[in-house]
C-alpha cells in the first residue's frame, strides 16, 4: 500500500496544493492502492515539499518523481499516439507558470491572505498564528519576487497568464482532453492547476476569469470526476 503524504483538504479540493491533487489523480489513474496521510509540515520531506509517497522502496517525493515511480511500476500516463513534446510543454507551462499565479492569487492578496492563513495554518493555535505565518508569508513573497511574478500588480499578472488559459481552451475546442479523447500526462497537472484557481476563498480576477470560462471550468470538473476524488 502507499501512503501518499499530502496537504489536507480545502476550498472544496482533496488537497489546498494542486501539486497534492495532481499526485492523487495519478495514484488513482495508476489504479495502485493507496492511501493518505495529511500533514501539514513537509520539512523533512527530501525537499521539503508535498507532495511524497511512502513506499517499501521508502519515501519519493514530488509529483514527477512519483509519476515516474508509478511508471516503473507499469502505470501509463501517455496514449500511445499522444503528442509528448505538446504534453511536456503544457506541463511546464502548468507547473512553472501557472501555479506561481495561483500562489499569487492566494498569499499575495491582502483580502485572500487572512484565510489562507487561517486555513493552512489552522493548527497553529491562535495568538501565535499571526506572528509566525507573518514571517512565512514574508519568505514566499520574497522567493515570488525573486521568480519574478512577485513584482507585477494583478493586472499585468492576468495579461500573463491570459495566452496559458487560451493555449488550453484552444487545444479543448474539439475534444475533451488536451491531447485527445482520452487523459493524458498533462491533464493532471493542467486540470489540477485550473480547480486550485477556481478554488481560491474569494472571486479574485483569476478565480472569475477561470470559473467564468465554460471549456476551462467543464474540462476541470471533468477530470474531477473522472479521477472520481
Ligand atoms: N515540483 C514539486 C512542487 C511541489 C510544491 O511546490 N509543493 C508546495 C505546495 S503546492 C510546497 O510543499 N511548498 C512548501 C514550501 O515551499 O515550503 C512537485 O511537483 O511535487
Amino acid at each position: 500500500m502507499i501512503t501518499l503524504i499530502t496537504y489536507q483538504a480545502g476550498f472544496g479540493q482533496p488537497s489546498l496544493s494542486p501539486f497534492c491533487v495532481k499526485a492523487m489523480w495519478l495514484l488513482q489513474a495508476a489504479g495502485v492502492d493507496w492511501q493518505r496521510e495529511d500533514s501539514n509540515d513537509p520539512r523533512k520531506m527530501p525537499y521539503a515539499k508535498l507532495p511524497a509517497i511512502r513506499t517499501a522502496q521508502g519515501i519519493i517525493a514530488d509529483s514527477h518523481d512519483i509519476q515516474t515511480h508509478l511508471e516503473e511500476q507499469g502505470a501509463q500516463f501517455w496514449g500511445v499516439a499522444a503528442d509528448r513534446v505538446l504534453g511536456h510543454a503544457l506541463i511546464r507551462m502548468a507547473e512553472e507558470h501557472m501555479y506561481f499565479h495561483i500562489l499569487m492569487d492566494r498569499w499575495g492578496d491582502d483580502d485572500v491572505w487572512p484565510i489562507i492563513r487561517d486555513t493552512y495554518f489552522d493548527a497553529i493555535p491562535g495568538l501565535l498564528r499571526k506572528p509566525i505565518t507573518s514571517s512565512i508569508r514574508k519568505a514566499v513573497m520574497k522567493g515570488m519576487h525573486t521568480q519574478g511574478l512577485g513584482r507585477f500588480d494583478r493586472i499585468a499578472r492576468m495579461e500573463r497568464i491570459e495566452p496559458d488559459l487560451m493555449a488550453i481552451a484552444t487545444l479543448l475546442r474539439d475534444q475533451p482532453y488536451l491531447l485527445g479523447d482520452t487523459i493524458n500526462l498533462p491533464d493532471y497537472p493542467v486540470a489540477a492547476m485550473l480547480s486550485a484557481a477556481m478554488a481560491g476563498p474569494l472571486p479574485t480576477a483569476l478565480r472569475e476569469r477561470v470559473s467564468d470560462d465554460p471549456v476551462l471550468s467543464d474540462y476541470a470538473a471533468r477530470m474531477t470526476q473522472e479521477m472520481g476524488l
